[in-house]
Parts: C-alpha cells; structure tokens; sequence
C-alpha cells in the first residue's frame, strides 16, 4: 500500500528537534500481509517462466498446477479467482473455459519487483470480488534522473537453463529517462519440452493415434513454447504527479496442460493502460483505465488422440476497467481511503465445427457472455496512539451477469438440441448486490511485539464459467474444468454469490531491531456461505452411474453449499551466527496447515494443501547468498469425495541455490529436487495430459500428475545503468 504523503512538506515554525524524529508509519497495514522479501524474488524470478513461482515459500500460500506457466495460487485453501490476483493494479480476466490464461500467465516474472500478499483480513481497499486474499504484483516504479544527473539509461539482459524439460527463457530492456520524461520497453520468452517425473507413474504408451511412445516418467503435455511477453511504457512526472501509458503484449504459441483435456494452441493478449498517480496537498489519488483484448484457442497437442479432426475452441474477450481512489490524510493519526471501480467484460466462447456429430454448425459455450462489476468502498485508518491502530471498512460490490441464447453442433440431435432449448428458455440474466465489510485492530505494546485481529465479510458474484456453461453432453462438459480434475462440468444460472466470514488473529515478536530473530503465527477461521462446490449430475444425459461411482470421472454441476476453512501458519527466522570472515548463517522456518470442509455433505474441499512446512539454511557473505532448502508436504488423504479427487503420499524435497552478484552482472545456479525423489504433486490435479481425452472413459483415473524430477538450474542477469 501506498505510503501516505505528510500532509504538509513545509516545516512548521513550532516543530521541535523530538518531533521531528517520530516514526513515520509503517507501510503495511496490515500484519496479514506478508511481502516476499527481495533477495527470495530474484532467486525464485531467476529460472522461470511462471511468475506464480515467485508466491512459493509465503505463509498460507500454495500453487494449483496447471501448465507450465499458469500455475494457480491458492491462499488458505482459496484458489483462482476467489482471490483478488493484480498484475500492475489491473485485473486481468482469464477467457478460457479452463482458466488457462490466468492472471498471472500474463505477467513477466522478470519484471515483477513487488509481491503482496493479503492472507489474513484483507483491507476493502484492496480486497472485493474475492472471498480469500488478495495478491498484489507490481513492477518497479519508472525511474527519472535528476537535475544533478539528467539523464538515465539503462539496458538488462537475462537468461536462464533447466536441465529438466530443457526450459530456456530469455529477457530484455531498456529504459531511457530525462528528468520529466520515462521510456521503458521489455520483453521476455521462455520454452520448454515436457517435464520428467523422478520415476514411472504411468505406463510407456503413444500419446497420440500412431505417435511415438511416451516414457512412464514424462509428463505429457507439460511442454510450452513462444510465450513472448513484451510491453512499451511511457511515463511522465510534473512535481508530484506522474502519468504512465502502457501497452502490453503476451502471446502464447503453444502452452501444454497435463490437468487438462486440451492443450492451449495459440493465446494473445493485449492490455493498454493509462495511469495516474499524484500527490497532493491532502493526500495521493490514483485513476486508472484499462482496455484488456485476447484471442484464446484450444486443441489437442502433440500427445492427445487427435480424432483425425482435432477439436477446436475459440474464446475471444474485452474488458474495459476504470478505477479512482484517495487516500486522505485527515489528520496525523487517521487516514481515509475511498474508492470507486467498474470493469466491464465480454466473452465468447465457441467451438467451430469438425464433422460428424460435431457439426455443421459451430458450438457455443458462451455466446455474448457479460459481467459488469461497479464498486465503491471507504475504508477508515485510526493511529489511536503508538500502540494501537484500528481499520475499519465498508464496500459495496454489484456484480450483472448475462449470456445470449446457444446453439449445439446440430440442435437437431437430442444430444445437443435438448440442453440448448432448456437453456435459451431460461432467464438468465442476474444481478448481485454484494458487500464487504473488514474491521482490524493492532496492538503493539512494545518494539518486540505486534498482535493483530480482526474480522471480513467478504463476496463474491460465480464467474461466466460457472453459471452458463449448459450441456449434459460428457464431452462438451469435459471441456468446461476450472480446477484440473479431470472431471466435466455443467454451468447453474442460479449460482448465488459466495459469501465468507473469516476471523483471523496474527501475532508478531522479533527482537528490537528486526535483525536477530522473528516470528510470525497467524491462525484464521473462515464461513463461507453459498460456496461453490459440486454435485453430480443426475438430469439431462448424465448417467444413473455417474451418480455413484467412486473410481472414475465424473460430469459435476456447481452447487452452492456451506463450506468451513481453517488453519494455522507459522513462520520463524533466527540469526545463527555472523563473523566478518565469513559471513552470516539464517535459518527460517515456514509451517501451513488448513482444512477444508463441506458443511453441507460433510465432504473435504477439493485441492487443500496438506500439512507442510519449508526449512531453509542461507549463508550470506557481502552479495554471495547460499541456500538449502527443505520441503517437506504431509500426505493428502482429506479429499472431495464428489470429485473422485485421487490422495496423495506425502514427501519431501531438498533444493540448492546460489547466487553472485557483480556490479551489473548477477549468476544463479540451483539444483531444484537435488536427491530426485518421487512424489505426486498434491495440488497437481489428475493427469489427464496424454491419449484419448474426449470421453470420460478414454484416460486412465486414479492417477495424480507428479512433481518435477531433479533439475539443474543456471541464470545470468546483466544490467547496466549508463
Ligand atoms: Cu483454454
């Protein structure tokens, strides 16, 4: 969060010498919000494409696996867009019935200076339309010279090898800054073959009709290729205020996703952004504008069964977003923050047809999709005295939804015919009117502690996906899947908004000056009224089996239900020695532990991360840093029964990183999985990545796609400022 500007830069003539040296306020509101910490961002930034990567190691936080550079974040059990994910302020809006292009997808991790993450109670100010935490990821803030140094350039290079999958990736740019005046152009790409597994977890087969066999150990289609993400930013700075333009490309060429029954074929996106940020008497204000187009496309990749024909699905979509919002500072002590936001999002999702039962006619899965969302909020900080801080707001969220009438492959065939009737019959606009409501205090008796408490009403409206998708047909179902289970999934116009009540109290103790010692325990309660689970399908062309089986998958409709999470993070770093000669020796500690329950059916939660906890040793000598790390994941045996979800064994992985830093030129190395051990990745989902993947029927269930086999990491990173 912005830190707020004195209200006044002009000394006043009755300021004492004691006056003068008060604390200015700490940055972050809230002690639920944990930042990761510089040096952890560029070493995890160094070898990757996924900029979700950079989110391993915080507290409470867990990545769903998808394709290899669209892996989902989930916060205290919450995933995908139940939290309020920012890239640069913007909220960038997957079009994908799989949610493939993901908001982080989108973002460079090269470029990315500045994660947030909002786990405990998250402020209404940067929380809405999510019912979990919010992630916030910024880019570094354009740089002007000075009078004394008039002008800036700069120009960085990276790049980056993993043995596993032979990922290469590469980044660039180039800024060009005057004291009024700043011109920044990146642009990053990475590629990779499939990932190997530490050992066999499936048979040796051809992944597709008459193709090459697949080793028992690749994890077919994991590969990526052609991710280039490029963006030119213009910024202009007066005294005070800054303006800043950005255009911003990321296409895709090919992205494989072994949670999937389709790979991604071809996505580009554009986003045009136009900021400002000002500084003034009473406070700083912010507008934004943004205009985000993408073209998505799907089919089967190189090791599905192509059907002679493949099957392709198109998903175009435009998202207009404004936002304006102050942060007054009323007095020294009390800050108010107010706001007002619309973003408008059209979708079409339609898939072309291929013959057969799958033709003459296109099939529309979405036609003329739409959700508008208009908020406001206001949001009161109360510095009551050097001990306590209160925040309390209030938000106001309205959420339409509405899609056009559908049409099957032939509406003539009761297979497609049917469902599209019922739907096109149906009302199926709706309109939510949800708020939100946060309310913390924080006591800080002393400069060793800090406890932090507080509650959050927090709503969110169902997204396109899970209200209009409309056929029974299995396979047509099959391509509707959010979550990488390998089930189908049928849509539900009357999908209420999710509502969560969490409680959460976070206590902090670390010596005087943050430098010896540091712990953190977090513990949060969450209610959540009308959440969006699933049941089987039972109506339409659905099965009597599909009902009862326990082994297979499944054709699943959203549901509301009520649904509990809870749990605990701990996190813990002590300085173990230091010496000039050679320098300093950290440990750091990080457990999680949450549950997710099913109040309703008395079912688990889908994909809720077991047990696990991160030991890392880092000695640290001038800009040589050494890492070992221990990841250790508890087995996953709380599962949703209603999805067939497959358990998981429990684990553990060792890492090693290093890293040197020059003037301007920086070296990574990293084995990742150093002792190659093999595990099923517990938040990986089904693998469902080769062969058949048409029917419910044509892949083997049961099997859980694994984790990364060892791999061997190098990065270089060269920046030069003239
Ligand atoms: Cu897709």
């Amino acid at each position: 969060m912005p830190l707020p500007a004195p209200a006044d830069d002009e000394p006043k003539p009755e300021v004492t010498l004691e006056e003068v040296v008060i604390k200015k306020p700490k940055v972050d509101s809230t002690l639920g919000a944990s930042k990761v910490e510089k040096a952890d961002l560029a070493t995890r930034k160094a070898a990757t494409g996924d900029a979700a990567d950079l989110l391993q190691g915080v507290p409470g936080v867990s990545l769903n696996g998808a394709g290899g550079i669209s892996s989902l974040p989930a916060v205290h059990g919450l995933a995908d867009d139940r939290l309020r994910i920012q890239v640069d302020g913007a909220d960038l809006m997957p079009a994908c019935p799989n949610h493939m292009n993901s908001p982080l997808s989108y973002a460079d991790p090269t470029r990315i200076e500045n994660v947030t993450v909002y786990s405990g109670i998250t402020p209404v100010s940067v929380g809405g339309d999510s019912i979990g935490g919010s992630i916030q990821i910024k880019s570094a803030p354009p740089e002007f010279a000075t009078p004394s140094n008039p002008f800036l350039a700069s120009v960085l290079a990276g790049s980056f090898y993993r043995s596993n999958g032979n990922a290469v990736g590469y980044n660039l740019g180039a800024t060009l800054a005057g004291e009024w005046l700043n011109l920044t152009f990146r642009q990053s790409d990475s590629w990779s073959e499939n990932l190997r597994a530490a050992g066999n977890f499936k048979p040796v087969a051809p992944g597709s009709e008459g193709g090459a066999p697949i080793p028992g150990n690749v994890i077919g289609s994991s590969a990526y290729d052609g991710t280039v993400k490029r963006s030119l930013g213009l910024a202009l700075q007066t005294p005070g205020h800054i303006l800043q333009l950005e255009a911003s490309q990321q296409m895709v060429e090919f992205e494989g996703f072994p949670n999937q029954r389709m790979d991604m074929t071809g996505n580009e996106n554009w986003l045009f952004t136009l900021r400002y940020t000002g500084t003034l008497a009473w406070g700083n204000l912010e507008a934004r504008l943004s205009y985000q187009d993408t073209q998505h496309e799907m089919n089967m990749g190189p090791d599905r069964y192509s059907y002679g024909t493949g099957m392709p699905m198109n998903t175009e979509a435009k998202t207009w977003a404004a936002l304006v919002k102050a942060n007054v500072n009323l007095s020294d002590r009390h800050l108010l923050r107010v706001g007002a936001e619309g973003q408008y999002y059209i979708l079409y999702d339609f898939w072309p047809p291929v013959g057969g039962s799958m033709g003459p006619n296109t099939f529309w899965n979405v036609d003329y999709g739409q959700r508008l969302r208009v908020d406001a909020f206001a949001e009161w900080e109360a510095r009551w005295t050097d001990e306590w801080l209160s925040l309390v707001g209030i938000r106001s969220d309205t959420v339409m939804t509405d899609a056009g009438p559908v049409q099957g492959y032939d509406d003539a065939l009761p297979a497609w015919g049917t469902d599209a009737a019922k739907f096109n019959a149906a009302q199926r606009r709706r309109t939510d009117y949800n708020w939100d409501l946060a309310a913390l205090a924080r006591y800080t008796p002393d400069p060793t502690q800090t406890y932090e408490g507080g509650y959050a009403r927090k709503s969110r409206s169902p997204n396109l996906y899970q209200r209009y998708p409309w056929s029974t047909n299995a396979m047509a179902a099959l391509m509707n899947n959010l979550v990488g289970d390998g089930n189908g999934y049928i849509g539900r116009i009357d999908l209420a908004p999710e509502v969560a009540h969490t409680v959460s109290v976070t206590g902090d103790w670390h010596d005087a000056d943050r430098a010896r010692w540091k712990a953190k325990a977090t513990a949060y309660y969450t209610y959540v009224q009308n959440y969006i689970d699933a049941r089987r399908c039972d109506f339409g062309q659905c099965s009597p089996e599909n009902v009862t089986a326990t082994n297979s998958f499944v054709l699943l409709q959203y549901v509301n239900q009520t649904a509990r999470l809870y749990g605990l993070d701990l996190s813990a770093r002590l300085l173990l020695g230091e010496a000039s000669s050679w320098g300093k020796l950290t440990a750091n500690l990080t457990l999680s532990y949450v549950r997710g329950d099913n109040l309703t059916t008395g079912d688990g939660l889908y994909n809720i991360m077991p047990f696990n906890g991160l030991l890392s040793l880092v000695h640290q000598l001038g800009t040589w840093t050494n890492t070992a790390e221990l990841v250790a994941v508890a087995s996953k045996n709380h599962l949703s029964q209603v999805r067939n979800e497959i358990p998981t064994g429990s684990y553990y992985v060792l890492n090693l990183r290093s890293s040197y830093e020059w003037s301007f030129l920086r070296v990574d190395v990293a084995i990742e999985n150093l002792l190659d051990r093999m595990y099923s990745a517990p938040l990986g989902g089904a693998y469902v990545g080769q062969g058949p993947s048409m029917s419910t029927t044509g892949i083997p269930w049961g099997v859980a796609v694994p984790g990364p086999a060892r791999s061997f990491n190098v990065a270089l990173g060269f920046n030069y400022h003239l």
